[in-house]
């Protein structure tokens, strides 16, 4: 699906210390983060989401737990699991996204392109549909 990446956050593993994952901005992802959010105490089978966004791109992971991403381009849809704290979920602009949450307590981590702006949201699925009938996020 188009503006859906996964990708592997790079991780530097210790014998008995652990590891430790990184990704850097402009190098690992294609944009830079402007704003990051997480969220957490999520009971097991909590619903998010339920949007897309008319610009904003983001970098999504899971440093604990697991949580399922239903991903929507109005055209096809894709499910996606976060359960590993070194693979992240690349979304561009105009994915539809709904998340469920597979274990309590899992924590999302996000990265964004920009500031907080409630514009940028489409909360109404017709009207997603509409704007993707329109080509309104169509690349010449
Ligand atoms: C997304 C998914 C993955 C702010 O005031 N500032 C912020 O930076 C954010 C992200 C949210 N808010 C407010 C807006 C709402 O009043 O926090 C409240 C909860 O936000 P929302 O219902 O949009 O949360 P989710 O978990 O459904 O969606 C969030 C992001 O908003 C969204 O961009 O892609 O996580």
């Amino acid at each position: 699906m188009q503006s859906v990446k996964i990708i592997e956050i790079k991780t530097k593993h210790h014998p008995e210390l652990g590891s430790l994952s990184f990704f850097e901005a402009e190098k690992d992802i294609d944009f830079s983060v402007k704003r990051i959010y997480y969220t957490y105490g999520v009971p097991e089978a909590g619903q998010r989401g339920g949007h897309a966004h008319k610009k904003l791109q983001q970098v999504l992971f899971c440093p604990y737990g697991a949580i399922e991403f239903i991903l929507d381009d109005g055209q096809s849809r894709e499910h996606v699991l976060l359960d590993d704290p070194a693979k992240a979920l690349v979304l561009g602009s105009g994915i539809w996204r709904d998340m469920i949450w597979r274990q309590a307590g899992s924590v999302l981590c996000v990265g964004a392109s920009a500031w907080y702006d409630a514009e940028d949201y489409i909360r109404d699925y017709a009207m997603f549909k509409q704007m993707v009938q329109e080509g309104y996020w169509h690349e010449d």
